[in-house]
């Protein structure tokens, strides 16, 4: 009797679920029995479902085939193929002459037309098939668009174009000054990792001071039920005394007011502008979503950079690099404002580690793009930071200084000399004679964590650089016994990739820190710290 071909896809279905999708049962020697209850090999039983599968697609559902077929079984020799014009009407056996459709031979090759057709339309559709579940399961590795770096190259006299990347070799962050390769961790951290932070606060940051100060707090406003009574959120000062002279700039708390146990925290450096206690109440605000951080179980503070160094090349005279050198100008390797921004993040910390409701052992720096500069910088210079969160950083930043793609060390020293020594400036144009790489600061963060992101049309920040510069730290994550992303293709534009203690996304759109990129970062905070 002819099955209806509905019910023999759900038998399909069925060695497809037991069999191919390995749900059932599994005997010795890999053996399998599906739901008509033979015994196959794995791997017969899985041929078995995608041929009655592609079968059942190809052509099956439009037209019954006998009950044999319909269980899935293979024919096990000719008798068991089925009658070819089964469905006919029988000829007439009065009538002498057959119309030619209805002769036997005919019919003989409609059944094998329609064999050889179902053949070719089951190859068709498994290939068609297999492709698309590797396209579903590989999207393309993200790639600049070539009509923006067309743009853009025509804009500006900067290399937007991979293939004009120059060969590089970067140093090698597990080989010590005197060659010496590192190999144990206590090596690493008494030795190649102090090393390396010398000779980035010498070559690019610079180095903080050694004068002694203290740093107390104030509160100066405070909103108790903030957010329909989600948490307090307070306005604070941070007054920092040397002898006599201070110095104080303003910074913002939330904290969840209903929680048990500790909460973790999120710092993050604004280098946009500042936002007050009443306006983060009031209004959303892309570059810190405090509200729902909070509804996610974070604390969140925020700061303005150019409150505590003006982000102005000609203000160093106000700023706390000034007043730590008592209002003399910064040697050749004194901090510039990327340091005291950092610094800056961790005097917040400082509040924070006061507070009975934080755990101080979970808290965050987040920055974008300089203030992403500044927030790796921050976690190398400050252990307490157990993750650093540096957005659309770029140059000076995430990204590779070799790789001269998009903004150069030239371009960055010559416009914004207040960031880095002028020792960063004077590898202009020899980027590859630099004895260190971006990569190496993240490294200086391991063991603890790392997220990087991109931006799909920030060229100018050159995703591909920052990705790789992750990427070119894994062995030290590793080497301290941390799982790191290793993997030298990029993710696919939107797709997050995480391994261990780094991660990273390229976003779709500008230069920019929004939504998209928090929620990403808040899978990343759950997955270091669940
Ligand atoms: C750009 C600068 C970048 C980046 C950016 C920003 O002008 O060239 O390095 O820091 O500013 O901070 O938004």
């Amino acid at each position: 009797m002819p099955q209806d071909s509905f019910a023999r896809a759900g038998a399909y279905r069925s060695h497809l679920s037991r069999a191919q999708l390995g749900k059932g049962w599994t005997g010795p020697l890999g053996l399998v029995r599906v739901r008509d209850g033979r015994v196959h090999t794995r791997r017969r039983a899985a041929w078995i479902a995608r041929t009655a599968l592609t079968r059942a697609i190809a052509g099956g559902f439009a037209r019954p085939l006998p009950n044999k077929f319909g269980r899935g079984d293979m024919p096990q020799d000719n008798s068991q193929l089925p009658t070819p014009n089964s469905q006919l009407p029988t000829p007439n056996s009065h009538s002498p002459i057959l119309p030619f459709s209805h002769s036997p031979e005919f019919q003989s090759m409609l059944y094998l037309t329609n064999q050889f057709s179902t053949a070719v339309f089951s190859s068709l559709f498994a290939v068609l098939f297999m492709t698309g579940f590797a396209i579903a399961e590989e999207p393309a590795a993200w790639a600049a668009n070539p009509d923006l770096v067309k743009k853009l190259s025509a804009k500006r006299s900067f290399n937007y174009d991979e293939s004009k990347v120059p060969d590089y070799e970067l140093p090698d962050p597990l080989t010590m000054n005197d060659g010496t390769k590192v190999s144990s961790a206590g090596q690493w951290m008494t030795k190649r990792r102090p090393e390396l932070l010398e000779q980035f606060r010498n070559l690019v940051y610079g180095r903080r001071p050694d004068t002694a100060y203290q740093v107390t707090f104030e509160t100066t406003a405070e909103i108790e039920n903030a957010f329909e009574g989600l948490a307090t959120g307070r306005g604070m000062k941070a007054i920092i005394t040397v002898d006599q002279r201070t110095y104080t700039f303003p910074f913002v708390v939330f904290t969840p007011n209903h929680t048990t146990g500790k909460t973790p925290a999120v710092v993050a450096i604004n280098n946009r502008y500042f936002i007050p206690l009443e306006k983060a109440v009031s209004e959303s605000d892309p570059y810190w979503p405090v509200k729902t951080l909070l509804q996610q179980g974070y604390a969140a503070a925020t700061f303005y950079t150019s409150h505590v160094d003006p982000d102005n090349k000609n203000d160093y005279a106000d700023g706390i690099r000034a007043f730590f050198a008592n209002g003399n100008p910064p040697s050749d390797d004194a901090w510039r404002s990327l340091s005291a921004w950092g610094w800056g993040a961790s005097r917040v910390l400082d509040y924070l580690s006061t507070l009975p409701s934080i755990d101080a052992n979970r808290v965050a720096v987040v920055g974008h793009s300089r203030g992403g500069k500044a927030a790796i910088w921050a976690a190398a210079e400050d252990e307490r930071f157990a993750i650093a969160y540096s957005n659309n950083s770029g140059c000076g930043g995430a990204a590779l200084s070799r790789r001269g793609y998009g903004e150069t060390v030239k371009q960055i020293t010559t416009v914004f000399p207040h960031w880095f020594t002028p020792q960063f400036a004077s590898y202009a144009d020899r980027e590859h004679e630099l004895p260190i790489d971006q990569h190496e600061a993240i490294a200086l963060v391991a063991p603890r964590a790392v997220y990087v992101t991109s931006s799909d049309e920030d060229l100018w920040a050159d995703p591909r650089g920052e990705y790789a510069s992750l990427v070119a730290a894994a062995p030290v994550f590793e080497l301290l016994g941390k799982t790191a992303i290793d993997e030298p293709t990029m993710p696919p534009l939107d797709g997050q990739r995480i391994v261990g203690q780094t991660g990273y996304h390229v976003r779709s759109g500008g230069h920019g820190l929004g939504q998209v990129d928090w929620d990403f970062f808040v899978k990343f905070m759950e997955s270091v710290w669940r």
